[in-house]
């Protein structure tokens, strides 16, 4: 590789990367805060890499049958929620190698101090920080180098993302100030929409998580329509009726989730939602919601269904995808390590 083949100093072109972990059955809030977003991106146009994140999904301990069954899973959810192979690049992470090599890279970048401060790693860990993996406190750094390593400009994420983006900022500013360089973008976190942060059913103060241990917290991609219907009826709320304003939402966090659920499923506002149903008590609102959510994700299963009966053509499929990630990564790192002074020389 020449010394020229990716400039320092370039000018960055815009690219969309982001990544789901296959640590267990996607929910509703990746679909509505990622996958639906990955899908309206690719449609506008513009370049984008999707990647599912399984080298950081074994941060915590995953079954090995179940992560690759999982993987192939939440590869059917991409392609069934419209991100389409042929025009995004979906792969799954531990097939392009470069992710690792760079996340070391930037590891020695990183600042302990920073990495002391993700919240994320505090919820995961909890009480037991100790017996955390090493890798679950290196997570922010490997997410760093998922960006980094096709310079991508822009990073759709839910809510809780976003403090990582902002690292992977930080990390991006602090290696092109220690080597004198333009090499690396400052990519922007994209939350967008009204579902950032969708909220367990079951206590709105919570993210809808696809490992929480309660099933009926989270609606999965997989549920048939019974089952979402059920977890909807029976999700917690208060007794009162739907306010007409959005002020009235305030300190009622389940209805207000399930109003921005219906919003961000029916491509509507808040505030429309409420002009519709204000005054109206659950009893209206829950069965109307059930309707809304088996009509758009119903589809989304039974094609998953259709995919997830043929996996050797998912692997095809992430297969091609880490080949094309692989064409744009390799020179990246490559170009990375000529930066800071390792000799290549084959
Ligand atoms: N509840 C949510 N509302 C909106 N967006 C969400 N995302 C996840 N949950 C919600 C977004 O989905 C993308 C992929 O997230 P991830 O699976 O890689 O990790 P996560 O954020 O830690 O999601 P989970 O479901 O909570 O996973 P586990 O339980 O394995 O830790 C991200 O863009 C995320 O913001």
């Amino acid at each position: 590789m020449s010394d020229t083949d990716t400039p320092i100093n370039a000018n960055f072109k815009p690219r969309v990367f982001s990544g789901i972990q296959p640590s267990g059955g996607l929910t509703l809030g990746n679909y509505l805060g990622a996958l639906k977003r990955f899908a309206m991106k690719q449609d506008e146009g513009i370049e984008t890499i999707y990647c599912l994140v399984d080298l950081h999904a074994v941060t915590v301990w995953q079954d090995p049958e179940a992560l690759r069954r999982q993987t192939r899973e939440a590869a059917a959810a991409f392609i069934a929620s419209g991100v389409d192979p042929q025009r995004s690049i979906l792969f799954n992470q531990s097939q392009v190698g470069a992710h690792a090599e760079l996340a070391w890279l930037l590891n020695c970048v990183a600042r302990l101090g920073w990495m002391n401060r993700m919240t994320q790693f505090k919820d995961k860990a909890g009480k037991n920080a100790e017996k955390a993996s090493l890798g679950l406190y290196a997570y922010p750094a490997l997410m760093a180098a998922d960006i980094l390593l096709y310079h991508a400009t822009m990073v759709p994420v839910g809510e809780d993302q976003k403090q990582h983006v902002e690292l992977t900022r930080d990390i991006a500013a602090k290696f092109n100030h220690d080597f004198g360089v333009e090499f690396f973008p400052a990519p922007e976190p994209l939350i967008e929409g009204t579902a950032t942060r969708v909220m367990s059913l079951r206590d709105g103060t919570k993210k809808m998580s696809k490992s929480d241990p309660s099933d009926a917290s989270r609606i999965n991609l997989t549920d048939d329509a019974d089952t979402i219907a059920k977890k909807i009826r029976k999700a917690t709320t208060d007794p009162a009726e739907l306010p007409s304003e959005i002020d009235g939402l305030k300190d009622r966090p389940e209805a207000r989730n399930l109003v921005n659920i219906y919003a961000a499923l029916a491509d509507m506002t808040p505030a429309q939602v409420l002009g519709e149903y204000g005054g109206k008590g659950f009893g209206t609102f829950k069965p109307a919601l059930a309707e809304l959510a088996v009509e758009k994700l119903a589809p989304i299963s039974t094609e998953m269904g259709r995919l997830m009966a043929d996996p050797a053509e998912i692997d095809a499929v992430l297969g091609q995808g880490a080949n094309k990630a692989d064409a744009i990564a390799r020179p990246i790192v490559e170009r990375t390590y000529e930066i800071m002074g390792m000799v290549r020389s084959r």
